[in-house]
């Protein structure tokens, strides 16, 4: 049994990972227009700052994190007299990205940066936004943002091919007397992201990113929603005491794809502790409770029936608390601190403290 969860974890592991897939994004804008602390301001495991990534063209470099299911590119030299060169490389290699067949390997977006107080859209900012249009959406981020002035619906009517124009600050801005202005516009550009990246980069973005909680707790429902109804489905099997051993995987299951989803790392050991002081822990709950409602089955006739419809409801009910305690804990401890800071001690606690009530 002990071995069987141990492969039952990784297989999950496994899965998780591949389901929640890897979204690459292209971010493109002047030298000094806030690139870099957008990216740190939307991202975690400031991408920005750690290692000056692998050039890919000579403007642009490609960054990327471990664990983190995000590839950045990091497009510079529209300042550039002869931009119109840069943009012919830069343009061969997205094509060339765009082309192969796994979709996976595309550049699934481009946000092209421009800085409010520039007060004005350049040709080449025009140009790379229809360039990158026809093989991506776009979107126009109007950065460091304070007075809009009319600016947005300036750049809204030159910058046609992108989907919308959202306006940011990134850092927290210290008036004199000490007040202090909070960051804005990140949500909305998260929100606006999470609409147009494909399906299948969804998730990897809501991983990725550290802005919305609200955005991985919804991509997290829905993965207890589907875990929930294959548990439902393994109750309805009229088969005494085959239950509590389906549903593991499935818990597991679930489990890993809501930390792959928040953006925790998915690491074997934790996951293990996760599961033998819940799963196994909360045995009287979960694994308990199915075993009563097989003894049911075992009753011929009605029992039957009446078995199998106490169990599939059970083990439904019981998946949904399950997971839904699990999310809680995770958003709850993202309330007011970082994945980083987050350790899995913490996790354990909160999750401890919504599931088994101790
Ligand atoms: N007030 C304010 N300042 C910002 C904002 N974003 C960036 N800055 C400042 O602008 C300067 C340049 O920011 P970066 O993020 O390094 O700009 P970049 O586009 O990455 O620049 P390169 O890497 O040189 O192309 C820094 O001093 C930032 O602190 C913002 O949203 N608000
Ligand atoms: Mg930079």
């Amino acid at each position: 049994m002990k071995d069987d969860i141990g492969k039952i974890i990784q297989e999950s592991i496994n899965s998780a990972i591949t389901d929640r897939g890897e979204v690459n994004i292209l971010i493109a804008g002047k030298t000094g227009v806030g690139k870099s602390t957008l990216i740190n301001a939307v991202f975690q495991g400031n991408f920005a700052t750690t290692g000056q990534g692998r050039p890919v063209t000579q403007k642009t470099r490609e960054i990327k994190k471990e664990g983190i299911p995000l590839t950045l590119f990091d497009t510079r030299g529209l300042e550039l007299k002869d931009y119109r060169e840069t943009f012919r490389e830069l343009e061969s290699f997205v094509k060339n990205k765009n082309d192969d067949a796994n979709p996976m390997n595309h550049i699934h977006m481009a946000w092209i940066c421009i800085d409010e107080g520039s007060r004005r859209v350049e040709d080449a900012e025009i140009e790379l936004c229809d360039l990158l249009a026809s093989y991506m959406p776009v979107i126009g981020v109007i950065t460091k943002a304070s007075s809009d002035e009319g600016f947005r619906a300036k750049v809204i009517d030159i910058l046609k091919s992108a989907k919308n124009v959202v306006r940011v600050n990134s850092i927290p801005k210290i008036l004199d007397d000490g007040y202090v202005i909070k960051p804005s516009g990140l949500n909305e550009l998260v929100e606006l992201a999470m609409e147009i990246v494909p399906e299948g980069q969804k998730n990897a973005f809501v991983a990725a990113q550290k802005v919305s909680i609200k955005q991985k707790k919804n991509k997290s429902h829905a993965i207890v929603a589907t875990a929930a109804t294959s548990a439902a489905a393994t109750g309805a099997i009229p088969i005494p005491f085959s239950d509590a051993f389906a549903l593991v995987p499935i818990q597991v299951g679930m489990l890993a794809g809501i930390t792959a989803v928040f953006g925790f790392e998915l690491k074997k050991a934790f996951l293990s502790t996760l599961v033998s002081s819940t799963i196994t822990a909360g045995g009287a709950t979960l694994i308990g409770k199915t075993i009563v409602s097989n003894l049911f089955k075992m009753f011929p006739g009605i029992g039957s029936v009446a078995g199998g419809a106490i169990s599939a409801s059970t083990a439904s009910a019981l998946t949904v608390a399950f997971g839904e305690a699990y999310i809680a804990a995770l958003a709850y401890l993202l309330k007011d601190k970082d994945i980083s800071e987050v350790s899995e001690a913490d996790i354990l606690t909160e999750f401890r403290k919504r599931y088994l009530h101790q």
